[in-house]
C-alpha cells in the first residue's frame, strides 16, 4: 500500500507548482504530507503570525511562507491550490487571482485520490460529530480497523500511511465539501439540514446543495425521512437509496415506532431494541442511532453486534452532557448547539424530561447570519426563563419579548448568566447552555465556551 501510495503521490504531485492556502490543522497537515514524499509547495496564510517562521523553517526546510496577506501572485502561479475548509475562495482576492487551469482542491479531495479505503462519508448540520464517534466506536469493537477523520478535528492525510484500514470514516463539513471532487464513498448520508454558516454560503438553497453532493458517486445514499432537504437530489439519484425517520419504516429502511407504548428502534418491521436501553436520550439522538445502524449495515457489519457496541458508547463532552452537582439542580452543558437546529433538538428532547419543573436557557452567541425565528414556538412553550449574551442574544431574546419580557434577561459574561440562572433554579430545575450561535464572539471555541460555563456553576457551587 506504501509502495503504491508513493508512486500516486509522485504521479499526481511531483514537480507541480502546489500552494497550500491556511496553515491551520489542515494546512500543516498538508505541509506534513507533502514534506514527508519530498514534494516542494509554497503556504500563504493571510493571518500576520498563524506560525512562526522559524517554526516552519525547522519543520519544512526550504518551502516558502507568506503571511500577513494572500499574494495574488504565488496563488496565481499555482498549479495546485490546496485550500483550507475556513477560507471562502469567493472572497474576491484569492478568487481573481486563480489561473483557470489550476486544479483547486482540499486535503480530502487529496486524499480521495490517492486512498482506495472504502469510506463512510457523514455530512449534516447537526449530529456529524456524535454519529462518526459512534460509527468508530462500533466499527472498531466489531474487529475491524477503521479511522476516523476529517470535520472532527483529524485531518485526512495524517492518517493515509497509517496502518491498511479496512474503512474510513469522514466527517465532512460543508466548507470541506466544497472542494471534494472525486470521491466515491461507500456509503454517505446528510443527517439534517438547518440555517448554518450562512455568512458563508448566504442562502439555504446553496448550502443545501452542497451538502447534497456528498451523495455524487457514492454506492449507498441514506437520507432522513424526516427532512425533505437531505434526500438525494435526482442528478444523484444513480445510488442505492435507504432512509432512517422517526416514524414507522418499511423494508430495508430504519425508524421509530410504538409497541405496546414503548419507542423502538426498527429496521422495517424488525424491532432492534427500546429507546429507553440506549445511553444517549432524546429523539435526535434515537435518529443518530439509526443513522450509525444504517451506515454499518451498508458496510457490512453485523446489526446485532453493533446494537450492543452501542450500549456501551458513551456521549461526547459538551453535547448535552450532565455537569456533576450537588444542588439539586440539572445543569447542561449544549456548548457544541452552534445553530439553530440543535438547540431546538436539545430543548424538545430535554423539555419531556422536565415534568413541572422549569427549564432556564442561555443562549447567545454569534449567529453566522442565521434566521433565529424557528425557536420562537420552543422559546414559548417551554423555557420559563430565557437568559441571553453575545453579538446576537438580543436577536434571540426578542423572540420572546412580547409577552415574555419579564421572564427574559440579556447578561456580558456566560460567568453572569449562571450567577442570574442559579437565583432563578430551584432544585428539580434544569439549566441548559445551549447557545444556537457560534462561541468566536467571546470565546476561542465552543471547547472554552463548555469549559468556561462547567467552571462557573461548580464554582459558585462552591462558594454558597
Ligand atoms: N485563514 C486565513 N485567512 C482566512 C481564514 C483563515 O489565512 O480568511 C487561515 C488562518 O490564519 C489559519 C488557517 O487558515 O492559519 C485555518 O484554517 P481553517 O479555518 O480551515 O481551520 P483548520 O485549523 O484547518 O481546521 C479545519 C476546520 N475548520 C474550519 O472549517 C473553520 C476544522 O473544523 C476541522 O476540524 C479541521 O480543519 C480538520 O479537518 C472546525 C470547525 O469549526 C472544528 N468546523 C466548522 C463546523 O464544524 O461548524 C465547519
Ligand atoms: P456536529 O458535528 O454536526 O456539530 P455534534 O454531534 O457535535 O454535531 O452535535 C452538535 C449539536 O447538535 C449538539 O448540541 C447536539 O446535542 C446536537 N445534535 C446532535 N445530533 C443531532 C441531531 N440529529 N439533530 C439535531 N441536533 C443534534
Amino acid at each position: 500500500m506504501k509502495r503504491q501510495l508513493q508512486q500516486s503521490v509522485a504521479t499526481q504531485l511531483a514537480n507541480k507548482r502546489i500552494v497550500i492556502l491556511g496553515i491551520g490543522i489542515t494546512g500543516l497537515s498538508c505541509a506534513r504530507f507533502l514534506h514527508r514524499h519530498q514534494i516542494s509547495f509554497a503556504v500563504n496564510d493571510s493571518r500576520a503570525m498563524p506560525i512562526s517562521p522559524g517554526d516552519f523553517k525547522h519543520q519544512f526546510a526550504d518551502n516558502t511562507l507568506v503571511l500577513g496577506h494572500w499574494d495574488q501572485t504565488l496563488i496565481a502561479q499555482a498549479e495546485i491550490l490546496i485550500v483550507s475548509p475556513g477560507i471562502n475562495m469567493a472572497e474576491s482576492v484569492i478568487h481573481a487571482a486563480i489561473a483557470d487551469n489550476c486544479d483547486v482542491i482540499g486535503d480530502v479531495e487529496l486524499f480521495c485520490r490517492l486512498s482506495d479505503t472504502p469510506i463512510l462519508a457523514v455530512t449534516g448540520s447537526n449530529g456529524k460529530s456524535t454519529v462518526v464517534s459512534m460509527l468508530n466506536y462500533v466499527g472498531n469493537s466489531l474487529g475491524y480497523r477503521v479511522q476516523l477523520g476529517g470535520n472532527i478535528g483529524l485531518p485526512v492525510l495524517d492518517q493515509i500511511e497509517q496502518e491498511a484500514a479496512d474503512f474510513i470514516v469522514l466527517e465532512l463539513s460543508s466548507f470541506q465539501l466544497e472542494t471534494i471532487k472525486s470521491m466515491q464513498a461507500l456509503a454517505a448520508t446528510v443527517l439534517n439540514l438547518s440555517d448554518d454558516h450562512l455568512d458563508r454560503h448566504k442562502t439555504l438553497e446553496h448550502y443545501g446543495a452542497i451538502k447534497q453532493s456528498i451523495y455524487k458517486n457514492c454506492s449507498y445514499a441514506l437520507y432522513n425521512r424526516d427532512d425533505k432537504a437531505t434526500r438525494p437530489n435526482d442528478c444523484y439519484a444513480n445510488s442505492q437509496q435507504l432512509s432512517f425517520g422517526s416514524e414507522p419504516a418499511q423494508n430495508n429502511n430504519f425508524g421509530l415506532a410504538e409497541h405496546q407504548g414503548i419507542s423502538h428502534l426498527m429496521l422495517g418491521e424488525q424491532r432492534l431494541c427500546t429507546l429507553a436501553e440506549l445511553p444517549l436520550q432524546g429523539i435526535h439522538n434515537a435518529l443518530n442511532y439509526l443513522a450509525v445502524l444504517a451506515l454499518g449495515k451498508c458496510a457490512g457489519w453485523d446489526l446485532k453486534a453493533m446494537l450492543a457496541s452501542l450500549m456501551t458508547f458513551k456521549g461526547l463532552a459538551h453535547r448535552c452532557e450532565v455537569i456533576e452537582t450537588n444542588d439539586g439542580i440539572r445543569w447542561i452543558n449544549d456548548s457544541k448547539a452552534t445553530n439553530v437546529g440543535a438547540t431546538l433538538a436539545a430543548i424538545e428532547g430535554l423539555a419531556p424530561t422536565l415534568h413541572a419543573n422549569k427549564l432556564i436557557l442561555i443562549a447567545g452567541g454569534d449567529g453566522k447570519g442565521a434566521d433565529f425565528s424557528p425557536l420562537t414556538q420552543a422559546l414559548t412553550q417551554h423555557v420559563d426563563y430565557l437568559i441571553t449574551l453575545g453579538k446576537d442574544g438580543r436577536a434571540i431574546a426578542a423572540l420572546r419579548l412580547l409577552n415574555q419580557a419579564d421572564k427574559t434577561s440579556h447578561v456580558d459574561s456566560l460567568v453572569a448568566a449562571v450567577a442570574l440562572a442559579r437565583t432563578q433554579a430551584k432544585a428539580g430545575d434544569m439549566v441548559l447552555l445551549s447557545p444556537a450561535c457560534a462561541s468566536l464572539d467571546m470565546f476561542a471555541n465552543y471547547v472554552e465556551r463548555g469549559v468556561v460555563f462547567i467552571k462557573s456553576v461548580l464554582t459558585q457551587q462552591e462558594q454558597r
